[in-house]
């Protein structure tokens, strides 16, 4: 089994909470590597290529509007299977229904509001992560 590189973002609601620390000690403590790691906020037009299969939905405007109310920080994971292994990290979609363990389960504080208030954003597949690594890690 091959090596797997994977994008992750800490969006706004875990910046704002303190919660980076600990999305990255969970990340190493599944025994992957952090490879790159970059915080700032981001624009509409990064946005809109990151959540292309989802423009035009009914909750794209406010997803994009909630990614850019504050900064998010963006990471690369690598290691086996690290794509699966994250997405299982993070949980499901809807932190309510996201079980107790995951970091959507655990760390999810907005969850009142917005399914989008879900802490964090992982890769689906081979392609999307190197499509969503060259958008926000340019070059890597
Ligand atoms: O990959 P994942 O983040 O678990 O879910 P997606 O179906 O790709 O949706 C991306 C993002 O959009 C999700 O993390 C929250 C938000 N969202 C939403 O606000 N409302 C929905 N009904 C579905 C998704
Ligand atoms: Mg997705």
């Amino acid at each position: 089994m091959a090596s797997e590189r994977t994008l992750v973002l800490v969006k706004p609601d875990g910046v704002r909470h303190r919660q980076i620390g600990e999305v990255l000690r969970r990340i190493e403590a599944k025994g992957y590597d952090v490879v790159a790691l970059n915080l700032l906020v981001p624009t509409a037009e990064l946005l809109e290529k990151h959540y292309e299969e989802h423009v035009g939905k009914s909750f794209y405007s406010n997803l994009v509007e909630f990614m850019m109310s504050g900064p998010v920080v963006a990471a690369v994971a690598e290691g086996e299977q690290v794509i699966a292994a994250f997405r299982s990290l993070a949980g499901a979609t809807d932190p309510i229904k996201a079980a107790p363990g995951s970091i959507r389960g655990d760390l999810a504080r907005d969850w009142g509001t917005a399914v989008q208030q879900n802490v964090v954003h992982g890769s689906d597949s081979p392609e999307s992560a190197e499509r969503e690594i060259g958008l926000w890690f340019p070059g890597r």
